[in-house]
């Protein structure tokens, strides 16, 4: 296997875990390059059920180097809570195998507290987000005041970030009528968690380089799904980070020549979280049962996820923008039982019909879906390891699948279940 960059190719939430996991386990290297804590990854190893959300999946196996990218912004309490929750459970993490680039922008209290009184104050402001200070963090390392994992060495230049921070947040927060932030109990929280943290903190850009040269396999491993790209999906209803595989190489440190082979997750109908346009929704029993066969509640904020059709045209629109070799198609077996299934191949806007989502968030909205009717199957194919287990309607279904959105399937997940998957060769 050579170097492949996972990403999920909807809204997020298609099944990543899993593959990520079986990737893992065939990698020397696990990095990940953008989002932060508002990721959540459960692995299954040995019946052990693993809860992951800032920490790369490959942390749960021995021998494998697992990396934070500066394309991430990291929650320092959020990773020393995870990382006593992981130790609890048995696993070993040390800087033998966790590595933080240390030009990582970190998470501080005053980017939750911003970001909730955003979504609780205002509803126009609203997004729907996880909560968890995303979105502001990101603010402050575009607009050049943030505080990184290096800063947290030096007290003088701990000051002078925290300085910097605080002009803006003290006059946002007065806009927002919370109290000004008290700067000697900031600093003492940096303090105490630095030399938590310090000791993870390493020149990722230049590890990963030479892991490379050496021949290792890195597998890069996104969080959330390229429509909830900040340049690419549903804007402003998207995450603050490229979810696109073009982050791996900068959220990293490496060229883009680094990336063999894009790995776009699909789920094999459509599901979201949070506000904005979804064209292909159900409000109806398919909905409904949907979201009740594929246990649809959102790993991190227990969230109940919106569900719908697959949405063909949005899938062909995500591997082209993240370059997808193959995808892997999951869930599957939620659509068992059946009598028709649904896929949009196309919108229709003004009588016009599209092939493609439009940018103006008026047109999002107002598109309408046209569907293609396919034959559901009555047969269970949760389990199957091969196509020969699959009913042919369903088989039907996965290639109509790949013709619509251009790309090949080259693995087939059906339960969630590590040895239930097909690979397509
Ligand atoms: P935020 O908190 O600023 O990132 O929220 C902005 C929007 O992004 C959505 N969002 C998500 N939607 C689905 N899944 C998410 N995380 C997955 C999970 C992790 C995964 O299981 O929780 O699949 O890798 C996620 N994170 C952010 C959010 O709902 C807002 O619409
Ligand atoms: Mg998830």
């Amino acid at each position: 296997m050579a170097n492949v960059v996972v990403v999920g190719a909807q809204w997020g939430d298609e099944g990543k875990g899993k593959i990520v996991d079986w990737l893992s386990e065939r990698a020397d290297v696990i990095a990940r390059f953008q989002g932060g804590h508002n990721a959540g990854h459960t692995l299954v190893i040995d019946g052990e059920v693993f809860k992951l959300s800032l920490l790369p999946s490959g942390i749960v196996r021995k021998g494998k180097r697992s990396v934070i990218g500066n394309g991430v912004v990291l929650d320092p309490w959020a990773l020393i809570d995870e990382i006593a929750r992981l130790t609890a459970q048995g696993v070993e993490i040390s800087p033998d195998n966790l590595m933080i680039a240390e030009n990582t922008p970190l998470i501080l209290p005053v980017h939750g507290e911003l970001d909730r009184a955003r979504e609780n104050q205002n509803a126009v402001a609203k997004i729907g987000t996880t909560g968890r200070g995303i979105g502001p963090a990101y603010e402050d390392k575009v607009g050049r005041r943030t505080v990184r994992v290096a800063d947290l060495a030096d007290k003088a230049t701990l000051e002078l970030r925290v300085d910097r921070l605080l002009v803006h947040h003290d006059a946002l927060r007065r806009g927002l009528g919370l109290p000004e932030v008290d700067r000697a109990a900031l600093l003492a929280q940096l303090e105490e968690v630095a030399p938590k943290i310090l000791p993870f903190a390493a020149p990722v850009w230049k590890v990963l380089n030479e892991d490379r040269r050496a021949g290792k396999r890195i597998l890069f491993e996104g969080a959330q799904g390229a429509l909830l790209d900040v340049d690419f999906g549903t804007y402003p209803f998207v995450t603050s980070s490229n979810t696109m595989a073009g982050m791996a190489a900068t959220g990293t440190g490496l060229g883009p020549g680094a990336v063999d082979f894009v790995l776009g997750i699909v789920k094999a109908y459509t599901t979201r979280v949070g506000e904005g346009p979804f064209p292909t929704e159900l409000d109806d029993d398919n909905g409904q049962r949907l979201g009740e066969r594929g246990r649809e509640f959102g790993t991190v904020t227990g969230r109940k996820r919106r569900c719908g059709w697959f949405d063909a045209v949005l899938v062909r629109q995500t591997c082209a923008t993240s370059g997808v070799s193959g995808i892997a198609l999951t869930k599957l077996d939620v659509l068992d039982g059946f009598d028709e299934l649904k896929i949009c191949t196309g919108y229709e806007l003004d009588g016009r019909m599209l092939d493609y989502l439009p940018t103006a968030a008026d047109q999002q909205a107002r598109v309408t879906p046209v569907y293609e009717t396919l034959e559901g199957w009555p047969d269970s194919t949760a389990g199957a390891r091969s196509w020969a287990e699959l009913p042919a309607a369903a088989v039907k279904y996965v290639r109509r699948v790949e013709e619509l959105i251009q790309c090949p399937v080259a693995l087939l997940s059906t339960s969630p279940e590590r040895d239930d998957t097909i690979l397509v060769t």
